[in-house]
């Protein structure tokens, strides 16, 4: 059965069997979180007449599945039941915007409301009788039209919503704006378009604040916010964002960041269609992803199961303002245990050191490098250099000077295999650049699998700040945190000989210079409950 399968997680969230995509609609409400998610029940591969299956928690950690909230059933959704958000309505009232494929493939919005407001688990969700409330757009192609956000409120008493869609290869986020959630109108300007880009998937628009890392409800505005717009390009699967000021008034949005294939990213590895969401309990902003196989269909289909969410993370503005900052959330730490710690370790150029008393196929660790002697650092004008690229060529076997240094992850033994997350440091004209990689090209000793590098910049200074990296490693994903946060790659492996109690974890530097462990804190990571069969019902 699944569940004694070597690569499924422990702590990330996943179905009990088949395909999942997207994550939708998450919301906190009366005491409990919801999750919806892009499922097909009857096979581990996508099919476009996807369901909506759900589950709940009441600590984000571990959670309970329940029946599918939406299925492709009516005429407004009976080829499909795709992406869509949960809004709060005034007098605690949660209701859904979902697109459907209608019965003439066209892609239409429409609105569900709870059965019954008194479950305590919102199990059941019924469409409103006049869906769609959103048709198809004039001059847009049936199947460009989708994925509507949560909806904020603004002084004018009126609901803005975004939707995903391309013009002739121009991604577009139109907006609609409606005073009873029913009636929406097109707005004569979209929210913002970037020609080029294809179509956008699974935008979310948001607040942040300038000064604080709190969260704020999605219809929150003020001076003291900045908005958030992120758009999934689907040619590429990645998840790119911009920051801006958004005037309701005039329903613009000025972005300080361009939108190019080298912009912000949440995550420079395997991570798309990522919906945040505001949890009043704790004042964050949380946010979830959808982290894909990098096996084949034919494996998903040996497996049984196709599709990770990232664990969820806290979101939020950045000190300088130029960029988000992420982080998994706190809850965590309710499934920590033996704790490891090591403070002011030397870790010499070319030498390993493996952190033991953990299981490291199913960890949390923390590691802090200090550098001394900086100016040791090599020359290399880094400007216009694709760090993907470097990190594939420049991979952990590549001796520098600084760098490569960091984590060897679900590592074998014998090191054969391998995931490695790693720092390099470069200088030019007395300013630093800092590296970040993720190599998966000694993951597996199996072939077929897309082992693709990742990498980006951290925007550190290694003068000042110490160089951190988080690492979640739950069997086949590996989620990292660079920089507090500021740089996150996620990706997947499917080691053979890594694999439960043989897996190891080492910190590494293959660099010439050595490099302080300032501070390394490594945790086993319990089994979270996530949608044991078994549990469906109970409570
Ligand atoms: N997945 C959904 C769409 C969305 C895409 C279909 C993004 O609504 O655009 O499963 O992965």
């Amino acid at each position: 059965s699944p569940s004694d399968q070597p690569h499924r997680t422990a702590f990330h969230f996943q179905p009990p069997k088949n395909w999942m995509n997207d994550p939708n609609g998450p919301m906190y409400y009366n005491g409990v979180y919801h999750f919806f998610y892009q499922h097909n029940p009857f096979g581990p591969l996508f099919n476009p007449q996807m369901y909506w299956a759900h589950s709940v928690s009441r600590d984000l950690i571990n959670w309970t599945p329940l029946n599918h909230a939406f299925a492709p059933t009516q005429p407004f959704d009976i080829n499909g039941c795709w992406s869509g958000s949960a809004t709060i309505l005034p007098g605690n009232k949660p209701v859904i915007l979902y697109t459907g494929l209608d019965s003439e493939h066209h892609q239409v919005q429409n609105l569900a409301v709870p059965k019954d407001l008194s479950d305590p688990y919102l199990q059941e969700w019924v469409g409103y009788t006049g869906n769609p409330v959103i048709n198809l757009p004039d001059g847009i192609q049936h199947d460009d039209f989708r994925d509507p956000t949560t909806a904020w409120l603004a002084n004018d008493g009126k609901w803005r919503v975004i939707i995903g869609s391309q013009k002739d290869k121009k991604g577009i986020a139109f907006l609609y704006r409606s005073e009873d959630f029913v009636n929406w109108s097109m707005h004569e300007s979209p929210l913002y378009e970037v020609a080029g880009t294809g179509i956008w998937e699974c935008p979310d628009f948001f607040p942040v604040c300038v000064d604080s890392n709190n969260g704020v409800d999605t219809s929150v505005m003020n001076s003291r916010v900045k908005h958030v717009l992120k758009v999934g390009l689907y040619d590429y699967t990645r998840d790119y964002y911009l920051i801006g000021s958004y005037t309701p008034e005039k329903e613009s949005f000025v972005p300080q960041n361009e939108l190019t294939l080298d912009a912000l990213r949440y995550d420079y590895g395997k991570y798309y269609a990522s919906k945040s969401f505001f949890d009043p309990v704790k004042n964050r902003r949380i946010l979830m992803g959808w982290v894909n196989e990098s096996d084949s269909e034919t494996d998903c289909i040996a497996k049984g199961w196709s599709g990770l969410q990232s664990f969820p993370r806290s979101i939020w503005l950045d000190q300088n303002q130029k960029q988000l900052v992420q982080w998994p959330i706190e809850e965590i730490k309710m499934l920590h245990e033996n704790e490891v710690s090591i403070q002011n370790m030397n870790l010499e150029g070319g030498s390993i050191h493996e952190i033991v008393g953990i299981t490291a196929s199913q960890a949390d660790v923390k590691i802090s490098f200090k550098l001394t002697n900086l100016e040791k650092a090599e020359e290399l004008d880094m400007s216009g250099i694709d760090p993907q690229v470097f990190c594939s060529e420049m991979d952990a076997s590549k001796k520098g000077k600084f760098g490569p240094f960091g984590l060897l992850a679900l590592a074998s033994h014998d090191l054969f295999e391998q995931t490695a997350i790693f720092f390099r440091v470069f200088q030019n004209n007395g300013r630093y650049t800092v590296l970040m990689c993720s190599d998966q090209s000694r993951s597996s000793t199996r072939n077929g699998l897309d082992k693709t590098t990742y990498g980006a910049f951290v925007d550190i200074d290694p003068q000042q700040d110490e160089i951190s990296l988080r690492t979640l490693i739950d069997h086949s994903i590996v989620e990292s945190f660079g920089g507090g946060g500021k740089t996150c790659i996620t990706a997947r492996v499917y080691p053979t000989l890594a694999i439960g109690d043989d897996a190891r974890l080492f910190a590494f530097n293959y660099g010439t210079e050595s490099v302080l462990i300032s501070e390394l804190s490594a945790w086993s990571v319990k089994k979270a409950r996530i949608n044991i069969e078994e549990t469906i019902g109970c409570t």
